[in-house]
């Protein structure tokens, strides 16, 4: 029989590149989308406007919202999944200062409502839980972290996800649910969110290139990130519900680049050399021709910075039986291929 498999956030980056894997692993996938007044399904429709032309469908969306608990325990009812996959969040960490108390409703409690789902219908022994934690929880405070480092969150967004991870643990022991956090580093590709830096870099330094734009605004750019391929990543969490006892792993690729290092590495990938000049807010990037096409804008610093993470992921390496495919220069180079050669 089929494994059936739920997604909460489905629509975003994680969730879309994991439908695609679990359908490739013959799983029934079911997707929750959100009532948006724009259709918010561009990076699933491949999939599910290709199924409407096949006469066996594996792939089903159905509207529901972290916020609403009652529709949660609809689902779940309905569905019946062996696997729960909650990648659903308000997962951008600037925003999470100016919508705390909304960024806590979805990532704290909307993780809570889905475990108390799996609870209330006594689908212990059936399904599987996964919970989408994040660096962000260690707050940058020691060299290099895994699954023992202290937390401590440094914005309402990490803050959020603690919740999330304990509650995850607290059912785990409690009431002997399947219940498994990972606990993700930095992972962008193509489908990464446009407001995140990476994506903004190579969108923005693609469109330089292009002569579409001419400079591109950013915030502090000697924060430091340990950044992997949400491709690789998508494949862990799958491995952390493949387990006979729920645990949890950080999966990291245990290299860290600054994100000035970042637009580096992605201008000398499109043939852009930069020169820098000044410090602080005055500091600015300028093009081999002498054209300024890096400056800084104190709107895009945080109230709270994390300056630094670098994952040690060697539990998931062994236990897990996993290990990334791809280094910071495939990365770039998948994102860079997909702005020329998509939509454009
Ligand atoms: P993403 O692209 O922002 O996707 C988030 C998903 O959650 C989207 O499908 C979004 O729907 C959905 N969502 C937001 N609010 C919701 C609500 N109220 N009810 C139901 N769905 C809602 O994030 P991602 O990069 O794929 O990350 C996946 C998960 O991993 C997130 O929980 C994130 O916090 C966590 N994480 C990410 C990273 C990373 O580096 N990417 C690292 C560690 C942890 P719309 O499409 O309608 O907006
Ligand atoms: O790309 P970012 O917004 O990602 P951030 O804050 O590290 O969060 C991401 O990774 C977390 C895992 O550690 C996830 F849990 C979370 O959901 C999200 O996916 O910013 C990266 C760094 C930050 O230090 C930020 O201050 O880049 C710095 N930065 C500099 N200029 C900028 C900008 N970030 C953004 N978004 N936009 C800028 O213009």
């Amino acid at each position: 029989m089929k494994k059936k498999a739920l997604i909460f956030g489905v629509t975003g980056q994680d969730g879309a590149y994991l439908a695609k894997f679990l359908l490739k692993k013959k799983y029934i996938v079911h997707g929750i989308k959100r009532r948006t007044s724009s259709i918010n399904t561009v990076r699933v429709d491949d999939i599910y406007l290709d199924l409407h032309t096949k006469k066996d469908k594996y792939f089903f969306l159905h509207y529901g919202d972290l916020s609403d608990g009652t529709s949660i325990l609809n689902l779940i009812n309905k569905i019946q999944p062996n696997e729960i996959y909650n990648l659903a969040a308000q997962s951008h960490v600037a925003v999470s200062f100016e919508l705390p108390e909304y960024t806590s409703n979805i990532n704290a409690l909307g993780a809570l409502r889905i475990l108390e789902a799996i609870r209330a219908l006594k689908l212990e022994k059936k399904t599987k839980f996964y919970q989408a934690g994040t660096s962000e929880m260690f707050g940058g405070y020691n060299k290099i972290q895994k699954e023992n480092t202290p937390f401590h969150p440094k914005s309402p967004y990490g803050t959020s996800k603690l919740f999330a991870h304990w509650i995850t643990k607290n059912y785990r022991e409690s009431y002997n649910i399947f219940a498994a956090n990972g606990i993700l580093f930095n992972h962008e590709s193509p489908l990464r969110g446009e407001t995140f830096v990476t994506k903004k870099i190579v969108n923005g330094l693609v469109n330089i290139k292009q002569k579409k734009l001419n400079c591109i605004y950013l915030g502090n750019i000697y924060a430091k990130r340990d950044w992997g391929h949400a491709i690789d990543y998508v494949e862990a969490i799958w491995k952390i519900l493949q387990r006979k006892k729920a645990d949890d792993f950080v999966i990291s690729s245990g290299n860290q680049y600054s994100v000035k290092n970042f637009i580096n590495i992605t201008a000398s990938h499109l043939g852009i050399k930069i020169t820098w000049t000044g410090k602080g807010i005055k500091e600015k990037g300028y093009d081999q021709h002498g054209k300024c096409i890096i400056k800084i804008d104190k709107k895009y610093f945080r109230p709270n910075e994390v300056n630094t993470l670098l994952g040690n992921s060697s539990k998931a390496r062994k236990q897990l039986n996993w290990k990334p495919k791809f280094n910071i220069n495939k990365l770039i180079k998948d994102m860079i291929n997909y702005e020329y050669f998509n939509d454009k």
